[in-house]
């Protein structure tokens, strides 16, 4: 009777561990695909923006996904959103000035003078990748103005970023676009309301925060001309992000008024 009850016992502790082992080898690996790609960027068309330009580099490694980003001669002192944009009835390419045709949105005087991120939606669709510097990349992270880059002269690696198989090979089949944000329509130095208004992606943020300043196609075909010391592996150098963070923090609190309280609230939901 003894030996009954032992055999029984291993028995049931035998099966979970048999089911564990089922478990991970059900659990295929992603696909493997990797290569890199790179991003000129260019301003926006018809966008107040002219002379600024910068480079997205994005190499894939199965669905991990690495980056740099570089934006030159954009608005001073503020932040600049920056993604990745993907949808697979997009145009896979930069919106051009015939995309500027939605009709005025709330605020917005003059619909002709803005080229909204809505508006360019056919040319590269949604947000796939948040290009942060810190903290969730996810399209959540969109508006996430307190972790991107600031001022005229940006440059920030990051490694693991974790994308899905359909972002990777979009990415890798050159049919995903970077798009940098932020433009200054009235001139005042900082994001304002003015004749654009607030956004409609955030209607607590100015236009001008979110609406796209420079943009370019993720492609590999490009890679001959990739500088030396390209996309630089895993880590993610963050270093000065705090102190960027901040200072984007009180320009946008002073420039939107509304924007501070987006921002408050931004920081309870995603950083925990
Ligand atoms: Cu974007």
């Amino acid at each position: 009777m003894g030996t009954s009850v032992k055999r029984t016992t291993r028995t049931a502790l035998a099966a979970p561990v048999l089911g564990l082992a089922a478990l991970f080898a059900s659990a295929a690996p992603a696909l493997a695909a990797d290569g890199a790609t790179v991003a000129d960027l260019k301003p926006v068309p018809g966008q107040p923006v002219d002379g600024a330009g910068g480079q997205g580099m994005v190499e894939i490694s199965g669905t991990t996904l690495s980056f740099t980003l570089a934006a030159q001669g954009l608005l001073a002192d503020a932040p600049h959103a920056a993604h990745i944009h993907f949808g697979a009835d997009a145009r896979h390419e930069c919106p051009t000035a015939a995309d500027n045709n939605a009709a005025a949105l709330a605020g917005e005087t003059n619909e002709g003078d803005h080229l909204t991120t809505t508006e360019g939606g056919p040319a590269y669709g949604e947000i796939v990748v948040s290009l942060t510097k810190s903290g969730d990349t996810s399209p959540k992270s969109g508006l996430a103005v307190d972790r991107f880059g600031v001022g005229d002269d940006i440059k920030y690696s990051r490694g693991d970023v974790q994308v899905s198989e359909e972002v990777a090979q979009a990415i890798l089949s050159g049919q995903a676009v970077v798009v940098v944000h932020g433009v200054d329509y009235d001139g005042d130095g900082a994001y304002s309301a003015g004749d654009r208004g607030m956004s409609d992606l955030d209607p607590s943020l100015p236009g001008e925060a979110t609406d796209p300043a420079i943009c370019g196609v993720l492609n590999a075909s490009q890679m001959g001309d990739m500088p030396s010391g390209g996309v630089s592996t895993g880590g993610g150098s963050t270093t000065g992000t705090e102190h960027a963070g901040l200072i984007g923090l009180g320009a946008l609190a002073v420039a939107g008024g509304g924007a501070g309280l987006f921002l408050a609230r931004r920081r309870t939901s995603t950083e925990s």
